[in-house]
């Protein structure tokens, strides 16, 4: 929770800065008991930033560690909240991947499927653990539009959480990067109107490479390459092959492999599958293993009853629950401080217990979980870093302590986001309404637009009110602009350089001393608000200060 100022000290000696009490928000019982707590409420939306894949509440590369399910059309019983349940609590697995089985020309085998694999991520949001929708297809280019179509769709109802990655295409074969790549240049934008989650793309040859990926990336702010390896058969050779595509600042993203021999069967290889997990370590990829699966072959990690643990099973068992030991999110207590990269911008930030202080130029924020008082709203993650306020329905609303140094008009820039429209804001001080914003849909939860309204807002110290008149959208912060802009001007005297003597000669203006032509006046208002006053002295002394 921050308050971010800017200009803060031209106010001091204006008003001085008297502490409120803070009236903090009950947490609401439905808040506490919801969704258990796992890694996705601790890192939040991965997201690439060069070669690695960091979190947005934890600045630092993230690795996570679980299971890939098997294809659904054929083994479709273990797609269910029970198998998820089982994964995350005895296998302790961060992130499933749910391998939807696509045919060689790119469609769906068993349309029920999507079904199940909507109660999987269900179930795996609700273990709050990551989920992969994988298109699981060595054709999928051969139908883009059914690919369009689905991630369309899984998108518009998933891609609010940040639970979710999708996986476009699971093994190109023989076919040239640039028709996988202009594959996923038209499925991406699909993607895109709803969800700015991580995108993990298929390479060619069964996906291994990445390195071809890397020389010639997708023009996308959050996508990695994905590298796929079978330990019985891959070695050294393959993963140079990944550390060329980090040389090129590519993320990689192993969202499938086998201990056994790259047909999915043999015997677990153990003393290859711990070059590659070391290799993985060091370079913090995230992995899925191949497979949840009872099928008569090797890479299956369940045995002809369905349940007991094959030899594949026991080990994976083992790796993912010493992994589980060391994990940061089990281990390492979340600190209070807000891991925002905008937290080190040199913008000075104040408590919450503080109120803003606006000046009669340039602009402050505000963030919107930092109000004074509330009425039936909720705070969560937000991916714009911190927190937002949401569940707001009508008649809610949130109050803010401001204070602001004459009455004037400022912008205010709301950051808000609505799933499908309709809001609407009414601003009040003391009972006043001084102006209402309407908010649209922006396609999502947390697609953030920036929505503008003009208010007049009272001089002195006043309670601002946001009522929703009607609900159904998200605020993540509010900014202030003055109306007018910065400060220019300031050469009173028209000597043709800001000195001490234009000080004077407002000075004397401020108390009736001076008269001032209109150009002189022009140069007085440094505020550009028509009004020459205090605050145009204290700006010109600014100005004065760093020349
Ligand atoms: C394999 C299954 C196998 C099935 C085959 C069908 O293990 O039982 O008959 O698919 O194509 C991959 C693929 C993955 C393969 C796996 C093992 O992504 O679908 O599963 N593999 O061959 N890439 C490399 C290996």
């Amino acid at each position: 929770m921050k308050i971010q100022k800017a200009f803060s000290a031209v106010c001091a000696f204006v008003m001085s800065a008297a502490l409120l009490p803070r009236v903090l928000p009950a947490p609401e019982l439905s808040e506490v008991s919801a969704a258990e707590s796992g890694p996705v409420s601790y890192y939040g939306q991965l997201q690439t930033s060069g070669n690695k894949i960091i979190g947005s509440s934890y600045n630092e590369p993230v690795q996570v560690k679980g299971m890939s399910f098997f294809w659904s059309n054929w083994q479709g019983q273990y797609w269910n909240s029970g198998t998820v349940d089982r994964m995350v609590e005895e296998f302790k697995c961060e992130i499933l991947r749910c391998s939807l089985g696509v045919d060689d020309q790119g469609s769906i085998y068993s349309g029920g499927d999507v079904g199940a694999l909507r109660s999987v991520m269900d179930a795996a949001i609700a273990k709050d653990i990551y989920v992969i929708v994988d298109w699981h297809s060595h054709g999928a280019h051969n139908n883009t539009n059914a690919a369009k179509s689905f991630f369309s769709e899984i998108a518009r109802d998933y891609g609010k959480y940040d639970n979710v990655i999708f996986e476009l295409y699971n093994e190109p074969t023989q076919v040239s990067w640039s028709t996988v790549k202009g594959y996923a240049e038209q499925v991406i934008p699909e993607i895109r109107k709803y969800s700015d989650n991580l995108i993990i793309v298929g390479t060619p040859t069964w996906s291994q490479d990445v390195d071809a990926a890397a020389n010639d990336p997708i023009n996308d702010s959050n996508v990695a390459y994905v590298l796929h390896f079978y330990a019985g058969t891959h070695g050294g050779e393959l993963r140079g092959k990944g550390d060329a595509a980090l040389s090129k600042n590519a993320a990689v993203f192993v969202s499938e492999w086998g201990t056994v021999n790259a047909d999915g069967d043999g015997a677990v290889n153990v003393g290859s599958t711990e070059e590659w997990l070391s290799w993985m370590d060091s370079n913090k990829l995230s992995w899925c293993n191949w497979a949840i699966s009872s099928k008569a072959e090797g890479s299956s990690i369940f045995g002809g009853d369905g349940s007991s643990l094959t030899d594949a099973g026991n080990y994976l068992k083992k790796i993912l629950n010493a992994h589980a030991e060391n994990a940061v999110w089990r281990t390492v207590p979340k600190s209070g401080t807000d891991p925002d990269p905008q937290t080190t911008t040199p913008t000075p930030q104040t408590q919450n217990n503080e109120r803003l202080s606006l000046s009669g130029s340039g602009s402050a924020v505000l963030e919107a979980e930092n109000y004074s008082s509330m009425s039936g709203v909720e705070l969560e993650d937000c991916t714009q870093g911190g927190k937002n306020v949401g569940y707001i329905e009508a008649g809610d609303w949130m109050s803010y302590s401001i204070s602001v140094p004459q009455t004037m008009k400022y912008e205010l820039t709301l950051d808000a986001a609505s799933e499908s429209g309709g809001g609407q804001i009414a601003f009040s001080c003391g009972g006043n309404t001084l102006g209402t914003l309407d908010i649209p849909s922006t396609g999502g939860w947390q697609n953030w637009q920036q929505f503008k309204v003009t208010l007049e807002l009272p001089a002195g110290v006043s309670e601002l009110k946001l009522n929703a008149q009607q609900g159904g959208f998200n605020v993540d912060k509010i900014t202030f602009t003055a109306v007018g802009g910065q400060a220019s001007g300031g050469d009173i005297n028209r000597d043709g350089s800001v000195s001490a003597a234009d000080a004077v000669m407002l000075c004397k203006y401020l108390i009736g001393n001076e008269q001032l032509n209109d150009e002189q006046a022009k140069q007085a208002d440094l505020d550009s608000n028509q009004v020459i006053n205090v605050i145009d002295l204290t700006l010109l002394k600014r100005m004065l200060l760093r020349n």
